[in-house]
């Protein structure tokens, strides 16, 4: 462990000498009337001879008994003496191991961890700093040690709480790997999702007004909603601008913007924290700019964005029939965003190229009130597929509605590398504005599920098997 600016526990340092000190303490002091009767013969055979060897002749009577008597009782007294200290040695030491560990599963189990939105990094047990405001020490291992078990005295004097238990997570967390302050550091567990997408595809739009629908239907969900801003956060700048019927700027951004929330079930003590990371599409545009993003390796789930009119062959189809600039299309091909992806991952050794990503996608169909996808695969097209196809659910229907689209206009291939790269893939078309931008107030359409499900299947604390009708 490196050496914290903290004093060494009584128990780990300072008793084993004064162990030491007690025990040397006793033995000189029993046998000084011994070696203090030794140096007064020592004395007499320089001032008289017959005398000193009467004394020593007379000694080696009584000092002797007396000696062994000595001898006998200091080595009682420490056998006793080291079998209490080892006793306390051992239930300090079995504690200690105790709380280490319980500690330690505590937060594996309840995956307690953080990602830094500034390095991307992710740790499960930050820096902390001293909360005395006169004192900056930062400890680095901040858990049960030998500067303390339950608590560690700063240096500054200050007493700090080393685990789970005792409030640690409650003290000022930093990022061990840049040093930046990480809010509620060490007291929640954290999913971070990117989200993918080429420029224009909506993934914006998409994600604030996911976020502000995940806020208004938390409490029906039996869940609290609470929004954790980051240090570049601009939710509240975009959600006033999109108040106001307008639209949110281009992201200039290559580098993720966290947004963040709590999402946790109701009465749970750990709380889940969730971070969407949206990012400019021209991240996506070449491998070694996604590269960039070390965060993709920490990833949980991926939310990929699909434009459909980035898809030449509706785009084309779609321009005989209404006014495509209204959409502001994304051109970047489905496949090349994907692939850049995938080769990133490869890069980061989240996966090699015969492997598949283990973990799951949403795939969301973006700007689904363009009036031919309301009629293929609007809430109603999803309802009737589903009654006239006999499925069990409208999540099943979906997925075909979305399949069959993409087959249809030429995405096979896309389609085809999204099946075999990830553990599991589920198909949701959406619409965040509701209409093309008018003046009118937006109304977003199924934005908030495509989140909800992916944090329900990634996330061990939250189970929303109530709103889908089934466990997921
Ligand atoms: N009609 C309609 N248009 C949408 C919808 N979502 C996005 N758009 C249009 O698509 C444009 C781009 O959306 P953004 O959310 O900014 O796209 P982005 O993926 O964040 O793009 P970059 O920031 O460049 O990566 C918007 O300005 C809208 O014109 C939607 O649900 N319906
Ligand atoms: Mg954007
Ligand atoms: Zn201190
Ligand atoms: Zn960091």
């Amino acid at each position: 462990m490196q050496k914290q600016p903290a004093q060494k526990s009584y128990f780990f340092d300072k008793g084993y000498k004064d162990v030491g000190n007690i025990l040397k303490k006793t033995w000189t002091t029993a046998f000084r009337p011994v070696t203090n009767e030794f140096s007064r013969v020592v004395q007499l055979f320089a001032d008289n001879v017959v005398a000193a060897i009467f004394t020593v002749v007379v000694d080696l009577v009584v000092f002797s008994i007396v000696t062994a008597a000595i001898l006998l009782g200091v080595l009682i007294f420490s056998a006793v003496f080291i079998a209490g200290i080892a006793a306390a040695g051992v239930v300090v030491y079995v504690f200690y191991s105790l709380l280490f560990l319980a500690d330690f599963v505590f937060c594996l189990i309840q995956h307690i961890s953080s990602h830094c939105s500034v390095c991307q990094n992710k740790f499960r047990l930050p820096y902390y700093r001293c909360p005395n405001p006169a004192c900056s020490n930062v400890h680095t291992a901040l858990r049960p040690s030998v500067y303390g078990i339950l608590k560690r005295k700063c240096n500054c004097g200050r007493k700090l709480p080393t685990t789970f238990f005792n409030g640690r997570q409650k003290l000022e967390a930093i990022c061990p790997h840049c040093n930046k302050r990480v809010d509620g550091g060490g007291e929640h567990t954290e999913i971070m999702i990117p989200i993918v997408g080429g420029s224009n595809s909506g993934k914006t739009c998409f994600v604030n007004m996911a976020i502000k629908q995940i806020e208004a239907c938390a409490s029906q969900n039996d869940l609290v909603f609470e929004y954790n801003p980051t240090l570049d956060d601009n939710m509240g700048d975009i959600r006033a601008t999109m108040g106001r019927g307008m639209l949110p700027p281009k992201t200039r951004e290559e580098r993720m913007t966290y947004y963040r929330f709590y999402l946790t079930p109701k009465g749970k003590k750990v709380k889940t924290l969730i971070s969407l990371c949206d990012v400019a599409g021209e991240a996506f545009d070449n491998k070694d700019k996604i590269g960039e993003q070390i965060g993709y390796k920490n990833a949980n789930a991926f939310v990929m964005v699909v434009d459909p009119l980035s898809i030449p062959a509706f785009y084309m189809d779609q321009q005989k029939k209404m006014n495509v600039n209204n959409y502001a299309r994304s051109t970047k091909a489905l496949d090349t965003v994907l692939n850049n992806l995938i080769v990133t991952l490869e890069s980061l050794k989240c996966i090699d190229a015969k492997t598949m990503i283990k973990t799951d996608v949403v795939v969301v169909f973006t700007k689904c009130d363009i009036p031919d996808l309301v009629k293929r695969m609007g809430p109603q097209a999803v309802q009737q597929y589903m009654f006239d196809n006999n499925l069990p659910s409208k999540f099943v229907a979906q997925n075909k509605l979305c399949e069959q689209f993409l087959l249809e206009y030429g995405e096979a291939n896309f389609l085809n590398s999204l099946r075999s790269k990830f553990r599991s893939i589920q198909f949701f078309p959406t619409s965040a504005l509701g209409h093309v931008q008018n003046g009118m107030k937006y109304a977003p359409q199924g934005v908030e599920d495509p989140i909800l499900w992916i944090i329900d299947k990634i996330s061990a604390g939250i189970n929303l098997k109530n709103k889908w009708g089934k466990k997921i």
